[in-house]
């Protein structure tokens, strides 16, 4: 049987039931602070060990609690203001980005 680490970015207003949703179904979980190198606003990225098998359930139950958000940004992320870039503009942060990556080992000690 082989393992999967499953990394989840979600926006923070979803990550809580995001946490609920999987923690009920079974899973664990781990909830990171991160920053967004776009946005560079916090979101949060959650890691879930999970068998190989189990990885299309939670990609599913990650996606009914993560929903896509409409953000401003004042500019263009690192240009200096007063240049063109720096006129507040829309973008659709999605629901949730998620990499399924192999596990070599994993021990709990
Ligand atoms: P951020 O980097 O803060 O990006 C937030 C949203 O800004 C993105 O939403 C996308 O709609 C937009 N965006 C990002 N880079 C852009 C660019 N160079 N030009 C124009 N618009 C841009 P999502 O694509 O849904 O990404 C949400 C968050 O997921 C990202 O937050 C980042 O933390 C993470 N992420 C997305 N793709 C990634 C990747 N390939 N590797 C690592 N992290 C990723």
């Amino acid at each position: 049987m082989s393992m999967k680490l499953i990394i989840a970015i979600v926006h923070s207003d979803d990550a809580q039931g995001v946490v609920s949703e999987i923690s009920m179904a079974g899973y664990s979980a781990t909830k990171l602070s991160t920053t967004g190198g776009f946005m560079r606003a916090g979101n949060t990225t959650l890691l879930i060990g999970v068998e190989e098998e189990q990885v299309d359930s939670v990609i599913e139950l990650i996606g009914k609690r993560a929903h896509s958000h409409k953000q401003v940004v004042s500019g263009f992320p690192g240009r200096s203001e007063g240049s063109v870039s720096s006129v507040p503009f829309e973008v659709n942060v999605g629901g949730a980005t998620v990499f399924v990556v192999d596990v070599d080992k994993f021990v709990k000690l």
